[in-house]
């Protein structure tokens, strides 16, 4: 029961776990706020540029895609009803990461944190908050349907707990900066 509740959360929220570390990899170049700055501090700063959004929405929609061709096996396979996304849904998921992750690094340097900062609570859900937001608004009833206040309750808890251990992974095999 637990398990196929992890199972689904897990699948329903790949499309937007993905996209922010694929903007690790592909991040670099003209950053979004071209520089800007406004109160004192960068808008957004050199961590969040036109190609890591880009790249990192665009890795999200795949992995999407992918899994609904992956659903009807697994799901026959492992006795769950995984979900699949129209591609709205999809770009939703991914995009809306993405989003939420330039949101907080929007919060943080008005609240004078340099780049790279910690911000322990934000760091660990503001994709999960952009990513279900944007899902919510652009596909309702997809959203209601897959996302149930169990399958949230699941996300909320086992997200910062993904978000610590890859995090520390990536910045044990070199690829970031910081281990958060
Ligand atoms: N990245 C990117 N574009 C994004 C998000 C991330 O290019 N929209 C890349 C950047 O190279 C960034 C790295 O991924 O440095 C790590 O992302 P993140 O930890 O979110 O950024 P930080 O550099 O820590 O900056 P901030 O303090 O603004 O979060
Ligand atoms: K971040
Ligand atoms: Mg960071």
């Amino acid at each position: 029961m637990i398990g196929a509740l992890v199972a689904t959360a897990f699948w329903a929220m790949l499309p937007a776990y993905v996209p922010n570390n694929a903007a690790v990899l592909a991040g670099g170049g003209r950053p979004i706020d071209g520089g800007r700055e406004w109160r004192g501090a960068r808008l957004l700063g050199d961590g969040k540029t036109w190609r890591g959004t880009a790249v990192g929405t665009l890795v999200g929609v795949c992995l999407a895609l992918g899994l609904n061709a992956l659903s009807p096996p697994a799901s026959a396979a492992f006795g769950v009803e995984f979900p699949t996304f129209a591609l709205p849904a999809a770009f939703a998921l991914a995009f809306g990461a993405m989003c939420g992750d330039i949101g907080a690094s929007f919060l943080k340097r008005r609240s004078g944190r340099e780049r790279g900062a910690a911000f322990p609570g934000l760091d660990q859900l503001d994709f999960v908050v952009g990513a279900l937001a944007l899902a919510f608004l652009v596909d309702t009833d997809w959203a209601l349907a897959v996302f149930t206040p169990r399958v949230l309750a699941v996300v909320l808890v086992m997200t910062p707990v993904l978000h610590v251990v890859t995090n520390a992974a990536a910045y044990a095999l070199g690829l970031k900066n910081e281990p958060w």
